[in-house]
C-alpha cells in the first residue's frame, strides 16, 4: 500500500497525547519530513499554495498586554496608532491585494474585543471584499454570541483567533485574558458555522512540551481549524519578548511538519517571520506541509517579503497560488 493510501485511510484524530506528539517531533528530520509530505500529498496538491493578504484596519492603542505585540498601548514600540479605517480605504487595499494575486483578504484590528458599532463597519468591509470575489477573514479579538452571528450573517468566511502558545506557557506571555477566553471565542465562531483560523507563535522562549501542547490543543479541538497559522515571533523593539532566544530554524520546520501530520486536511500557514527566513528554509517549510502564506509587503505592522520576491520564489519552486486568478 502506498504512503498516500495509508494516510488517507487514517481518520482525523482529536485525541492526541503528549508522548506520541513528542515522539513525532523527535524523529530524525528526514523521517519526519517524509511522513509529513506523504500525508500532505494524500490531501492536497503539493505544488499549490494559498495566498492571503493582511491589512491592519485599526492599529495600536490596544488595552491587552500580549508580550509579543507592538500594538499594545503598554509598550513603547514606535508605532503610530490609527482609528478604524473607512470602508472605502479598506476596499482599495483589498483590490490591490486581489490584483497582486491574493485569494483571501484578512483584516486585523488591535482590539481586546470589538464594540457593536465597530462590527457594523466590519460587516460592510466583509461584504465589499466578498463582492470582489475574494475570501474574507477578520481578527478582532474576543466576540459575543450576537457579534459572531452578525459576522456570519454578513457573509464572513474565516475568523482568526490564535491560541498563541500552550496553556502552561500562556501566562508568561499574556495576563489580560485567559486561555479559556480564547477557547470560548473559538467555540462561538465554530458553532456559528464560520471557518476557524487558529494557530500560534513559536520562538517566544517556550520549550519542546509547549510547542507540542499547542499543536495538541489545536488538533484536539472538536474540529480541526480550517487554517492553522504558525508564526515565528517577529521581535519588535519595545515589546517584552524582544531579545528572546532565537529558535533553531529546524525546530520551526519540525513544528510545521507535526502540524501537518496532526491536522491533515487543514491549511497550515507559514505565517509571520518569513521576512527573516531564507528561500531555502521556506521551501523546506512547504515540503513539510505548509500550503498557505501571508502575501503582501506588510503583515499588520511589520514587514513581510516583497510580493515580487514571493512570486519569483513560487516560480523557482514551480509552485502555483491556489484559488486566485494569478499564475
Ligand atoms: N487583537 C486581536 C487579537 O489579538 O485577538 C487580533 C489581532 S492580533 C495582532 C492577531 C495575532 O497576531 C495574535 O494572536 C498573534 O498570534 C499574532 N502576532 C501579533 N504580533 C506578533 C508578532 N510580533 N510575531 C508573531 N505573531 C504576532
Ligand atoms: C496570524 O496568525 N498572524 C497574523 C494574523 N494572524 C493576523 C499577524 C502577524 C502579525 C505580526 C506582527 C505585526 O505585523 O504586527
Ligand atoms: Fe492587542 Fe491583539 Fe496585540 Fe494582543 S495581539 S496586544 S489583543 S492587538
Amino acid at each position: 500500500m502506498s504512503a498516500q493510501t495509508v494516510s488517507k485511510n487514517l481518520a482525523l484524530r482529536h485525541n492526541w497525547q503528549l508522548d506520541e506528539v513528542k515522539a513525532l517531533f523527535k524523529q530524525p528530520f528526514n523521517d519526519l519530513l517524509f511522513q509529513a509530505q506523504s500525508i500532505h500529498r494524500a490531501h492536497f496538491d503539493p505544488n499549490e499554495i494559498q495566498v492571503s493578504s493582511l491589512l491592519s484596519i485599526k492599529t495600536g492603542s490596544c488595552s491587552e498586554d500580549c508580550g509579543y505585540c507592538p500594538q499594545s498601548a503598554r509598550y513603547d514600540s514606535d508605532l503610530t496608532p490609527e482609528a478604524l479605517l473607512p470602508v472605502d480605504q479598506v476596499l482599495k487595499s483589498a483590490q490591490q491585494a486581489k490584483d497582486q494575486g491574493a485569494s483571501r483578504f484578512c483584516m486585523g484590528a488591535a482590539w481586546r474585543s470589538p464594540k457593536d458599532k465597530d462590527i457594523e463597519r466590519v460587516v460592510e468591509m466583509v461584504q465589499g471584499v466578498k463582492a470582489m470575489g475574494m475570501e474574507t477573514c477578520v481578527t478582532l479579538g474576543m466576540l459575543t454570541d450576537e457579534q459572531t452571528k452578525t459576522l456570519k450573517d454578513g457573509g464572513l468566511d474565516y475568523y482568526n483567533h490564535n491560541l498563541d502558545t500552550s496553556e502552561d506557557y500562556y501566562s508568561e506571555v499574556i495576563t489580560t485574558r485567559t486561555y479559556q477566553d480564547r477557547l470560548d471565542t473559538l467555540e462561538r465562531v465554530r458553532d456559528a458555522g464560520i471557518n476557524v483560523c487558529c494557530g500560534g507563535i513559536v520562538g517566544m522562549g517556550e520549550n519542546d512540551n509547549d510547542r507540542a501542547n499547542l499543536l495538541i490543543e489545536l488538533a484536539n479541538l472538536p474540529k480541526h481549524p480550517e487554517s492553522v497559522p504558525i508564526n515565528m515571533l517577529v521581535q519588535v523593539e519595545g515589546t517584552p519578548l524582544m531579545g528572546s532566544e532565537q529558535l533553531d530554524p529546524f525546530m520551526f520546520i519540525r513544528m510545521i511538519a507535526v502540524a501537518r501530520i496532526l491536522m491533515p486536511e487543514s491549511r497550515v500557514r507559514l505565517s509571520a517571520g518569513r521576512a527573516d527566513m531564507s528561500d531555502e528554509m521556506q521551501a523546506l517549510c512547504f515540503f513539510a506541509g505548509a500550503n498557505s502564506i501571508f502575501y503582501g509587503d506588510k503583515l499588520l505592522t511589520t514587514d513581510n517579503p516583497m510580493t515580487n520576491h514571493d512570486l519569483a520564489l513560487f516560480d523557482r519552486l514551480g509552485v502555483r497560488s491556489a484559488g486566485s486568478s494569478y499564475a
